[in-house]
């Protein structure tokens, strides 16, 4: 089944599996936090990255790792306007990464054409605006908040806890109006989830295909590769690129990574290879 997103006047095809660069416009992210928060150095990473080959830009100005401070409506829209704004002159598409109604509001504004955000719609008003906006979401699943999240992380079946919540979702977004064909589902790496749940979830992923929606894989450098390899954060690009590759060979339809150039190649390399 050949998925189709399409936001404003653009479609994006995913017959195979396409790339989300990770444009991180907060100066505390665990990966790469303070590297790409000025707005020089931000546009000129997200050129780099559609460069390399990533169709879509994911801009986040709310730093989620865990115990990170809560940032002010103020200052998110200060981090990533001026950002979306700059990528929107280029031929990509440029995901949100918010759980801010009025962010999701003025970026859609701005030029974004996704809604990426990790409390799946579920912060007061974000349903609502998501459906009047009409644009493609993406539902992750979180354990927790990410204050609290990996304090102690409890499953009765990862995955199926995970589709669970995923149904409901789907039917949420549905009651408020929003578009079956915009629903993106993505079990959230490292969102409430000890290694052993991960790695379930890297192994079985195949099982969200049952909701025939696109499913968007993020573990890029993620902490997992520091429990699994004992990898600092600078130490886990190989580590991410076998998640690529395992992600894309199970019919990942988007992944989401912070090393555009290397997975474009995996993902050549996976798709010459497909049988
Ligand atoms: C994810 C995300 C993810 C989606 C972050 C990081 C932490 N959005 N935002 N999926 N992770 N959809 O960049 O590793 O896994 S923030």
């Amino acid at each position: 089944m050949t998925y189709v997103l399409k936001s404003k006047n653009k479609s994006l095809e995913l017959s195979k599996p396409i790339i989300m660069g990770i444009l991180n416009a907060t100066p505390d992210s665990f990966s790469d936090g303070g590297q790409f928060n000025t707005y020089e150095t931000a546009c000129q990473h997200a050129d780099e990255m559609i460069a390399h080959g990533a169709q879509i830009i994911d801009i986040g100005g709310e730093s989620t790792r865990p115990g990170a401070p809560d940032v002010s409506l103020e200052e998110e829209l200060a981090r990533v306007i001026p950002v979306i704004e700059h990528v929107s002159k280029k031929d990509v598409w440029i995901s949100i990464d918010t759980s801010k109604p009025e962010v999701m509001k003025q970026a859609v504004e701005a030029g974004a054409h996704l809604i990426n955000d990790v409390r799946a719609l579920q912060e007061p008003g974000a349903l609502e605006v998501a459906a009047s906006l009409n644009v493609p979401v993406c539902l992750m699943h979180m354990q927790g908040t990410p204050r609290t999240m990996q304090t102690a992380p409890k499953y009765q079946d990862v995955i199926e806890d995970i589709a669970v919540f995923f149904e409901q979702r789907i039917k949420a977004c549905i009651d408020a109006g929003i578009k079956r064909e915009h629903i993106i589902l993505d079990p959230g790496f490292g969102f409430g989830k000890t290694l052993e749940h991960n790695l379930t979830i890297l192994k079985n992923q195949k099982a969200f295909h049952r909701f025939d929606l696109p499913v968007l894989i993020g573990l890029s450098r993620k902490s997992m590769f520091k429990h699994l390899l004992n990898r600092d954060v600078e130490e886990r690009l190989a580590g991410s690129l076998a998640g690529a590759m395992i992600s894309a060979q199970k019919g990942a339809h988007i992944i989401r990574v912070h090393d555009v150039a290397e997975t474009v190649d995996v993902l050549t390399v996976v798709d010459v290879c497909q049988e």
